[in-house]
């Protein structure tokens, strides 16, 4: 990453102004860790902190469509606060979803309860990419009231901001909604690579400038989630997904907040992961941390990568295996890693096992 202190300054580019209340969180643990400065501990946050493990989510979603929910900056806030609270993370996830910016631009998108992402019309001809129109900032206002809202309330602990990954986001379009085998996605990619290439290329889009909204607003770091890329051989990675990726992290890179690239089952794929231009590779829990530093290569922090699972198990259990991912992360040096799950907090799982990992890390990982 270039400079992270250049977030404080005034204009970008495109003439918008960069909040300067960002450099609140500056200092924190988490921001420390993604510049690799020394740090008082290892910071750590959640995937789906904030969400269906926590009831005082439920209560305050019940009634209000998923989508919904997201276009309610006070709700947005009061949502992506909870887990802070609760929790006492190193970070707040901005409250949202991958499909809110195709939402956005018109596509007729529904997360239906226990289903997820469900696509009225999937996309799966030239003709039908004519629906996939670029975002303008003008067509998300009340992302940029959220994520202003949640700036000014969290003062010294980050925002992060997040995206979908054109891959994931093509296979929602592609596919219709959730898919295991991608074979819709996948049967694009390989027979019609033209349509594919324009597919991703849009989203790579729409994507950037959904971050763009975020940043603007006062995120202190992104993520990129390409949850489902582990599904591809890493050839086909870098012929026909990596260029969309990296046009992503190409077109953020000038407000020099740290950008994180997460996927699952990606063990084969870090290598191009890291050279796809994030400063942070979050890992799944398959890869131990000290290989995954030496897959990703030098100069890039890593975020992870305890199995979720692990939460059902004792305490005493919980604790051995986060030392072990603190021990692995050794590997790294002193600073560069972000705790976190190797993929997110189920809902199922007792947010109080959560709370105490929270501490746990802080106290294990204290210098
Ligand atoms: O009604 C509900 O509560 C629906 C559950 C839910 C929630 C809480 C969905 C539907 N999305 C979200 C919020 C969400 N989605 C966040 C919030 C912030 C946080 O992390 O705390 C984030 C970061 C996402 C991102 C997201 N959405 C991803 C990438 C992360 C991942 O888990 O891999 C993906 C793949 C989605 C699609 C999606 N949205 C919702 C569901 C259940 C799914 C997955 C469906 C599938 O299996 O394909």
């Amino acid at each position: 990453m270039s400079e992270t202190t250049a977030d404080t300054t005034a204009a970008t580019p495109d003439g918008r102004t960069t909040p300067a209340r960002r450099g609140a969180a500056h200092d924190s643990a988490f921001l420390r860790a993604c510049r690799h400065e020394p740090v008082p501990h290892t910071p750590v946050w959640f995937m789906r902190q904030a969400g269906r493990s926590l009831p005082e989510y439920l209560k305050v979603r019940e009634g209000i469509p998923m989508l919904e929910s997201c276009m309610r900056p006070e709700l947005v806030k009061e949502i992506t606060l909870q887990p802070v609270r609760r929790h006492k993370v190193d970070a707040a996830i901005f409250f949202s979803d991958i499909v809110v910016p195709l939402k956005a631009v018109g596509i007729d998108v529904e997360i239906k309860p226990n289903v997820g992402p469900v696509i009225a019309d999937p996309i799966r001809t030239f003709e039908d990419l004519q629906r996939l129109r670029p975002l303008e900032p003008d067509d998300v206002p009340y992302i940029t009231e959220a994520v202003g809202l949640l700036v000014d309330e969290l003062g010294g602990t980050p925002l992060i901001g997040f995206a979908g990954a054109p891959y994931t986001l093509a296979s929602y379009l592609v596919e219709g909604g959730p898919s295991k085998n991608h074979e819709n996605t996948k049967a694009m990619m390989y027979g019609q690579p033209e349509l594919w290439a324009a597919l991703v290329d849009r989203l790579a889009d729409i994507t950037s400038a959904f971050l763009k909204v975020q940043i603007e607003a006062g995120a202190s770091a992104i993520q990129l989630f390409d949850s489902w890329v582990g599904s591809l051989a890493p050839d086909d990675y870098r012929r026909s997904v990596m260029p969309a990726s990296t046009k992503v992290f190409d077109a953020v890179a000038h407000y020099g907040v740290p950008r994180i690239h997460f996927g699952v089952g990606t063990g084969e794929l870090l290598g191009l992961m890291g050279q796809a231009g994030a400063d942070i590779v979050g890992v799944d829990w398959r890869v131990p941390l000290n290989v995954a530093a030496d897959r990703v290569g030098p100069g890039k922090g890593l975020q992870g990568n305890l199995d979720p699972a692990v939460l059902f198990a004792p305490t005493k259990v919980v604790e051995t295996k986060a030392r072990e991912v603190l021990h692995a992360a050794q590997a790294l040096g002193d600073s560069g890693h972000i705790f976190n799950l190797g993929h997110g907090v189920l809902p199922s799982m007792d947010p109080d096992a959560l709370s105490r990992l929270v501490a746990f890390v802080h106290e294990a990982s204290a210098r």
